[in-house]
């Protein structure tokens, strides 16, 4: 029997995710250089605007005693709070203010791979003899040119930096080391028991002190096709001498085994909720032994197939993509989780991706707040556990052409504009378009700092300190503050969002667990599906993905009465039956008569 509507708190709650540098620094808050920097304290100052908004859980990105090169994802010490986030008692802190106010924390787990500055990596890499060499994956040198210059055991690229190697050359012990992301994050070798003990030990660490679960950073990356062949070559061989090897480490041929030992040894002991991230794999097969009601593994995980629909081979390159293959991705994994007994979540922004506002609707002044809108009302009406990442409720939208590349902090756009001016320094062409792609897609606009008011530094640091990194322009009229406070004929989006996440609640049984059927599949702007409860509530949602007026036939009853449209304060006054007229990127949630 499906235990898919079986009620359980991990389905219902509304996760909200923090991007800690960007969120809020506390008074006085500085770090080393002087710069505006979120923290522990920060985020707890916050908890009230989070619980209002509908939050019942936070999450964070990493704050772990880090160097930062990939900004907390390259952890060196797993038990330890970064000094530019604050300590460990900050965090004992939050768990307990969070606790006042029924909310819980979940925390990143980062476990494919440590820091370089780890502990354990440094022992590792100190002789091929220490009793941690094996904690890590090393390997000789595929061979050696007459100079002697090594050359690496394969050719997979890194993943934030695909025009160099996975592999790192240690010169005192003349071996390489993995490292997949970049060789700040030297991969750690999973196939060791002490490994997976010491992970176990991390987590229970955490879990021991109240956090509610835990977001696995990759985590269908730990284990490696151990005989690590050659990557196919699908980037440029001219101009790209290393590959991607994804597929010789997504879902790789222990994982599962290792995951199960994960839910033995630690999860099962306690009543968590899990979500991991998981790139890269598609086929539903794999997805349910991760996420059925019975696998013992996790309660979900994050499905990139939305957010990697522009994606070709690489993060950074473009993919043409239209309305009907966004409909059909959602409505694929709605099905998918329904019909086998798995759990979905529901998102369409992390701090690895630009802003959906720009991505999939017109972020221009005129339309930007219906885009917003639509945006969450797709979501908040979608079965499984969703997720609200940071400034997403009031709508920050990419930053513009016109920032200088400069702006940029993160290390994947930093490696991929030297790449650019390295092999197209010649080609005025392929810069350009380069320059673009940073603007559509680098990980940097989902980072921008939290626009909380029209204050100075958008209320995000002190008057007298320089953010870390620039807050978008807009600002002073697009800030927290100003759309929880606004009055008007329709609501903001900030309001929207709260709306949205108050309804879902209270519908639980439609929204969370109901069931899920697209309606007029071929319409090519507009996307509609019904939700229905397991007694036979039906609600009716249409979404029009265009910048055009659209005219849409109603495929179901009579819709008793149009609930909100994006709009509109209120109710909505829309036609009932036959034809409905949908202004541009207008979305509706009408409630179908029984
Ligand atoms: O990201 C994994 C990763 O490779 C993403 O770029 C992913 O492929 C993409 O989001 C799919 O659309 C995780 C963290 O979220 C990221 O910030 C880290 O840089 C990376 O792992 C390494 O820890």
């Amino acid at each position: 029997m499906s235990t898919y509507n079986t009620p359980k708190w991990w389905k219902e709650s509304v996760i909200y995710q923090i991007y800690p540098s960007s969120f809020q620094a506390h008074p006085g808050a500085k770090n080393e250089q002087g710069v505006g920097w979120g923290t522990v304290k920060g985020i707890t100052s916050r908890l009230d605007y989070l619980k209002s908004l509908g939050v019942d859980i936070v999450w964070t990105s990493p704050i772990y005693k880090s160097p930062q090169a990939d900004m907390g994802y390259d952890i060196a010490d797993y038990k330890d709070i970064d000094p530019i986030y604050g300590s460990v008692a900050d965090v004992d802190e939050l768990i307990a203010e969070c606790k006042k106010r029924d909310m819980r924390l979940m925390m990143d787990l980062v476990v494919n791979h440590t820091s370089n500055m780890h502990q354990w990596f440094l022992d590792s890499r100190s002789s091929k003899s220490n009793p941690k060499r094996d904690w890590y994956i090393w390997k000789d040198p595929k061979s050696r040119n007459e100079a002697g210059t090594p050359e690496p055991p394969n050719n997979w690229a890194q993943i934030l930096g695909e025009a160099n190697s996975a592999w790192t050359y240690d010169t005192e012990t003349g071996q390489y080391y993995l490292s997949v992301f970049t060789p700040d994050q030297p991969d750690l070798n999973w196939e060791n028991p002490e490994v997976r003990e010491a992970v176990w030990d991390v987590m229970s660490f955490w879990l021991d002190k109240g956090v509610a679960g835990f977001r696995m950073d990759v985590i269908n990356m730990i284990s490696k096709v151990p005989t690590y062949p050659e990557a196919p070559i699908v980037l440029d061989p001219a101009t790209h001498k290393y590959q991607p090897g994804t597929q010789f480490f997504v879902n790789g041929p222990k994982m599962h085994d290792y995951m199960h030992e994960m839910y033995e040894k630690v999860l099962s002991k306690y009543d968590t909720i899990t979500v991991g991230e998981m790139p890269g794999v598609d086929s539903e097969d794999e997805i349910l032994r991760t996420v059925g009601a019975n696998a013992k593994e996790l309660n979900m995980i994050f499905i990139f197939a939305l957010v990697d629909i522009d994606k070709p081979n690489v993060r950074m390159a473009l993919k043409d993509w239209d309305v009907k293959e966004l409909k059909s991705i959602v409505s694929r994994w709605q099905n998918v989780m329904i019909e086998r007994d798995g759990w979905n979540s529901v998102f369409i922004e992390n701090h690895d991706n630009p802003r959906s506002v720009s991505r999939y609707t017109d972020d221009s002044d005129e339309w930007r707040d219906k885009g917003a809108k639509l945006l969450s009302l797709m979501q908040t009406t979608l079965g499984g556990t969703i997720f609200v990442y940071q400034g997403e409720e009031i709508g920050i939208k990419n930053a513009p052409m016109e920032w200088d590349p400069r702006e940029y902090k993160d290390i994947e756009t930093i490696n991929y504009w030297n790449k650019c001016q390295t092999i197209y320094k010649d080609d005025p062409e392929k810069l350009k378009l380069g320059r673009k792609i940073i603007q559509m897609k680098a990980r940097d606009h989902a980072r921008t700092p939290m626009q909380w008011s029209s204050a100075p530094n958008a209320g995000f640091c002190d008057a007298d300190t320089k953010p870390w990194m620039r807050i978008m322009d807009d600002w002073k009229t697009v800030n927290a503050e100003a759309q929880v406070k606004y009055e008007g004929d329709e609501l903001s989006t900030w309001q929207f969002w709260q709306r949205g996440l108050k309804d879902r609640k209270e519908h639980a049984d439609v929204f969370v667990y109901g069931g899920f059927e697209e309606v007029n599949k071929d319409d090519e702007n507009v996307f509609g599906y019904v939700r229905t409860s397991k007694e036979g509530e039906k609600w009716l949602v249409v979404l029009n993905f265009s910048g055009k007026e659209q005219k849409w036939m109603i495929p179901t009853k009579e819709v008793e009465f149009w609930a909100c449209s994006n709009y509109t304060k209120g109710r909505a006054d829309k036609a009932k039956s036959g034809e409905l007229v949908l202004k541009p990127w207008e979305g509706a949630l009408g409630k179908v008569s029984g």
